[in-house]
């Protein structure tokens, strides 16, 4: 198609079957994260299978602004600019609001919540000094930036993904009144089986066999699929929030 996107935490999990799937459809995407060998390795298998689009691997610390200002300079340079922005990098630190580490829940603010609003104001600089009319910026949220998960140890994680719901909202404000058809999107799946999850659930083993053992949980290609969704709706219609949730969560939450 000719566009352009950026994918952040792009080397694996949600991220990388993202970046899979709008290259499979012909975009080119510039997928970024810190493990840029991963992307590597993703673009390999992408230009493998024969896939129509391209993709760009690019390493970017995310916690670091300049390396976001530079990443989008580099981009302008070599891409003229992105079309689409897919804020999906993010961490999820099990804390305790009684007992965590003030560096996981800062980690998680600098990525949940600073990268993707300075990801979010470079994409629509980009868009605005080419005249893109029809980009579209959409938001990994969680099934956590819509309530507070009982008995859940990701009480500081929950107030990133609050804040991604009033960060996509207040852009979509911000859009509609500086005239343009840019259009905002949100998707919040809720358990999603990747190293995120894993990862979180490593101290806590019986809470992930719980988990397993009352319901699948859901595939990263279950989240690219509703990317592929909301991209592909006419113009006219704005997806504003997507809540995607393995069949039974509810129950064991
Ligand atoms: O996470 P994971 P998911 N700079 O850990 C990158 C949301 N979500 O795919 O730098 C640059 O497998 C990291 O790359 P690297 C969730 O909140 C998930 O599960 O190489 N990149 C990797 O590519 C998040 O917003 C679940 O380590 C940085 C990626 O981020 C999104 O979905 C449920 C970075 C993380 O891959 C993707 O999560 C839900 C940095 N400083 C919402 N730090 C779920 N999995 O259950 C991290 O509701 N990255």
């Amino acid at each position: 198609s000719g566009r352009v996107a950026l994918v952040t935490g792009a080397s694996v999990g949600i991220g990388a079957a993202i970046a899979k799937e709008l290259v499979r459809s012909g975009m080119k995407v510039v997928g970024c994260a810190r493990s840029v060998e991963k992307i590597q390795k993703l673009a390999a298998e992408c230009q493998a299978a024969g896939y129509s689009g391209q993709l760009v691997p690019f390493k970017c610390d995310l916690s670091k602004t300049e390396e976001i200002e530079s990443m989008f300079a580099s981009i302008k340079a070599q891409h003229k600019g992105v079309d689409v922005c897919i804020n999906n990098a993010g961490l999820a630190h099990p804390e305790f609001l009684l007992s965590g580490k003030t560096s996981g829940w800062k980690n998680m603010l600098d990525v949940n919540v600073l990268a993707l609003s300075v990801c979010t104001r470079e994409a629509y600089q980009s868009m605005k000094e080419r005249n893109v009319d029809d980009g579209h910026i959409i938001n990994l949220n969680s099934i956590c930036g819509h309530m507070v998960v009982p008995k859940a140890d990701a009480h500081f994680y929950t107030c990133t993904k609050y804040a991604v719901t009033a960060l996509t909202e207040g852009l979509r404000q911000e859009l509609h009144e500086a005239k343009t058809h840019i259009r905002a999107t949100s998707i919040s799946p809720g358990v999603v089986e990747t190293e995120l999850f894993q990862r979180a659930y490593s101290e806590n083993p019986e809470i992930a066999a719980g988990i397993y053992a009352h319901y699948k949980p859901l595939e990263a290609i279950d989240v690219a699929n509703a990317v592929i969704y909301v991209l592909s709706a006419p113009p006219h219609v704005q997806v504003g929030d997507v809540m995607l949730r393995p069949v039974e969560e509810h129950s064991v939450n």
